[in-house]
């Protein structure tokens, strides 16, 4: 897989064996984040972090992401989180105030705590452009697991 973020050649050395990473999905838009998950989890594979050392926790939709995160990081001493959603707009504004609530929201947890959190939430303005980065070479989740490999390792203090 290859595309704008995933040409840093640091990506294709990750060693996350050392790693406790959490992945916190929203349900809503489940056929999206489902394969958003499945994609992360292949990275975190790929990037050698155990299965025992991953949790993976599901929140109602994305508004609830960034809470889920600090929970991870709270509870289960996580050394990166990722957070999985999918927002679709509609006739409202509501797109638009969950998707800056949610990012404002992760960007506080990762420097309240100083534990990485991935902003892995697609903020699309149709079914058809999600589907497009929720599946195979464009997948967006892919990026996000390797970047919380490379963020924790970062983080415990291991160039990556
Ligand atoms: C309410 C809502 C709407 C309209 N759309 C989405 C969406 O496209 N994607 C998503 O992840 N969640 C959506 N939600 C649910 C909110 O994120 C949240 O779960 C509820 O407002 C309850 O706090």
């Amino acid at each position: 897989m290859q595309n704008n973020m995933t040409k840093d050649v640091t990506f294709s050395k990750l060693n996350g064996s050392r790693l406790r990473i959490g992945i916190a999905v929203s349900r809503w838009n489940h056929e999206i984040t489902d394969a958003l998950l499945h994609d992360c989890l292949r990275a975190l594979e790929a990037a050698r972090v155990k299965k025992k050392n991953i949790a993976v926790i599901d929140v109602p939709g994305s508004f609830e992401l960034p809470y889920a995160a600090l929970r991870l990081i709270k509870d289960d001493k996580m050394d990166a989180v990722v957070c999985l959603g999918c927002l679709i707009k509609g006739e409202t504004r509501h797109f638009e105030c969950i998707a800056v609530a949610v990012s404002n929201g992760i960007m506080q947890v990762q420097l309240d705590t100083g534990v990485p959190v991935i902003f892995g939430v697609l903020t699309c303005l149709n079914e058809a452009q999600a589907r497009e980065r929720s599946v195979g070479t464009k997948s967006h989740a892919y990026d996000c697991g390797l970047c919380a490999v490379e963020m924790g390792l970062l983080k415990i203090g291991v160039c990556a």
